[in-house]
């Protein structure tokens, strides 16, 4: 990696810490994913981008911001990425999967706040995300509690942020409501970037996500097969990979990735052995880098074929229909799309049980983990319908937060779920 000193300097990062924090990363890194077995040539992309998380990416996204373009941060799949790239910006997620700062964040926010919520907060107060420090909007949303009062507080520490108001029911007045926030995010857009939204750039800006998500379909469809052509690790990682990289850039590569799999899909080439136990993990998003279930899991012989989360399936399952001709035709277009999404955070969410059923079925699962952030109530509580509507099939759950002291008794618990799975 190429000395970044200057950059992180100019950010305003802690250097220090950030030093310590990009060793930890790079050891977890190798022990986690570098020591699998078997795993396919086009993750070497991947490997790059991660090696360069904090480096080259940065980099351009800075240069990007240095030629006029503006720097969107979000922490929600609710936001539409469409209009951000419409105006010519850069959308990148914050969401933040590593239990860093929480002594910082426990200052602002209670202890027993879902862990994705103290490791945003606590990343900026420690001075360790340079990817916060570049952004121009960060667009908050009120879908959970927790995050709802924790932008309050973000605001009062960054000055930046805006709030895009989610109803909590999908009726009609929600749906006008929803609507109504999709047309304000556009125009607040406008207002940051000084570029009119116009029918042209929306169409740039649409084609450009869906391809990005037909891409993850496609990885996703590939994770079908028995055997699996690529560990759950790997495909989480490029999940969590397409919230920050370059669209355009991520496609390319994901689609190149996908033709190799075909290929190992016809010859019968996998990363555990054909019938090896196939488990589906459900329920909150992992941030990067939280690798955790995922190597507990295919640490113990089994493999994960697919994330019903928004690190995952919830953020690629819908396209957004294109054939729109107006801006207006589009942002409607648009807010049917993002209203399509099935968070726990709805009520009632009937869809998401739907879907995880169907999920289960298209990937051959043998078996769902069901898995909630400490602290994360609409996860939590939804797991009790999950699990009845899964019926006979074989269901554990599991809730947990960032840290490394639970790993032994996950693994003993997991095992003992892989063993019902025979
Ligand atoms: S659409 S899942 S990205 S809100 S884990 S902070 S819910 S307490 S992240 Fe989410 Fe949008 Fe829904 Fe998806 Fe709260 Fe739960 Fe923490 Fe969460």
């Amino acid at each position: 990696m190429a000395d970044y000193t200057e950059m992180w300097r100019n950010l305003g990062l802690n250097l220090e810490n950030h030093a310590g924090l990009l060793a930890v990363l790079g050891e977890g890194y190798k022990n986690i994913y570098l020591s699998q077995k078997g795993r396919p040539k086009g993750m070497e992309y991947f490997d790059f981008v991660i090696s360069e998380v904090h480096g080259l990416r940065i980099k351009e996204i800075a240069d990007a911001k240095k030629a006029g373009r503006k720097v969107v941060g979000t922490f929600c799949v609710y936001v539409p990425e469409e209009i951000v790239l419409a105006a010519d910006g850069v959308c990148i997620g914050l969401c933040a999967g590593a239990e860093v700062g929480s002594d910082e964040a426990e200052k602002f926010i209670p202890r027993n706040t879902c862990a994705l919520i103290k490791a945003f907060m606590g990343f900026k107060l420690a001075g360790l995300c340079p990817y916060v420090e570049l952004t121009d909007l960060i667009v908050g949303e009120t879908t959970c509690d927790g995050k709802k009062k924790a932008y309050e507080i973000f605001q009062n520490i960054t000055g930046r942020v805006y709030v895009m108001e989610i109803p909590n029911m999908k009726n009609e007045e929600s749906k006008k409501l929803w609507q109504s926030e999709v047309v304000r995010f556009k125009e607040t857009v406008e207002a940051i970037t000084g570029k009119t939204i116009t029918v042209e750039n929306l169409k740039k800006g649409a084609s450009l996500v869906n391809a990005k998500r037909r891409a993850l379909q496609r990885l996703s469809g590939l994770r079908a097969s028995d055997p699996a052509p690529i560990s759950g690790l790997d495909a989480l990682l490029i999940n969590q990979v397409s919230f920050y990289d370059d669209p355009v850039r991520f496609t390319q590569m994901t689609n190149k990735l996908c033709d190799e799999l075909e290929e190992r899909v016809k010859q019968g080439i996998g990363v555990a052995p054909k019938g090896a136990r196939r488990v589906l993990v459900s329920g909150s998003p992992m941030a990067i880098p939280n690798w955790k279930l995922h190597s507990i899991i295919e640490g113990s012989g089994a493999v994960v074929v697919g994330e019903e989360s928004c690190v995952g399936e919830r953020n690629f399952r819908d396209l957004l229909d294109e054939s729109f001709s107006t801006v207006d035709e589009a942002l409607q277009k648009m807010a049917d799309r993002y209203l399509q999404i099935d968070c726990a955070c709805f009520t009632p969410n009937d869809e998401r049980l739907g879907n995880i059923k169907s999920m289960t079925e298209k990937l051959h699962a043998n078996g769902v983990i069901h898995y909630a952030l400490q602290f994360c109530t609409p996860y939590m509580m939804e797991a009790y319908k999950v699990e009845k509507a899964l019926g006979s099939i074989p269901f554990m759950r599991m809730e947990t937060d960032y840290s490394m002291e639970d790993v032994g008794q996950l693994k003993t618990r997991v095992e003992a779920f892989l063993e019902m799975l025979k």
